[in-house]
């Protein structure tokens, strides 16, 4: 593996379940060229919620973002790629839909601030990737595979 080996955790929000657009958002990852390492539909639970959320503890905003993420079931996934954290929130848009561009998933998808469809590590958080994937995987829920199609999506062959 190389650079093109950066994960980044990511996770389609209650809202984006029930709005049925965990489909539409895998294959925007798959056709961007990354790589699927990761994933499971799980529920989470309060104490999961404040390690998650716990640099909002205390915003005024944090008690509603804890039931709302606890309030039905998320899809978490592991993505894998060149620059993958940054790559995947620019495809997300900004932190307000109202913010983001059309063609973002954000943009698309979402009018509303505290239902924003979609969570991406923030890559202006140093580690926050790698912290992101610890809490919510286990290493041997990680695989490790050859995509065939990552010589065609990157020109050079270290990957
Ligand atoms: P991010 O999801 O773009 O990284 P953060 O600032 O980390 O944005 O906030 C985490 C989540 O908390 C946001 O995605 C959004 O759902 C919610 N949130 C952030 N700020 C507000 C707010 O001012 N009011 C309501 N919800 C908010
Ligand atoms: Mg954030």
């Amino acid at each position: 593996m190389s650079h093109h080996d950066e994960r980044t955790f990511v996770m389609v929000k209650p809202d984006g379940v029930q709005r049925g657009l965990i489909g539409d958002i895998v294959s925007r990852f798959e056709d961007r060229g990354l790589k699927l390492v990761g994933a499971k539909f799980m529920q989470i639970d309060e104490e999961l919620a404040h390690e998650h959320y716990g640099e909002h503890e205390g915003k005024p905003f944090f008690e509603g973002l804890v039931e709302f993420i606890t309030s039905g079931p998320v899809f978490a996934m592991v993505w894998e790629g060149a620059d993958a954290t940054r790559q995947v929130r620019k495809m997300m848009g900004e932190t307000d839909p109202a913010d983001s561009a059309p063609g973002t998933i954000r943009g698309d998808y979402g009018l509303d601030l505290g239902h924003n469809v979609i969570h991406g590590s923030d890559h202006e958080d140093e580690g926050a990737n790698e912290r992101e994937i610890d809490l919510f995987f286990d290493d041997a829920e990680l695989v490790d595979w050859e995509m065939d199609t990552a010589d065609w999506v990157y020109e050079d062959e270290s990957h």
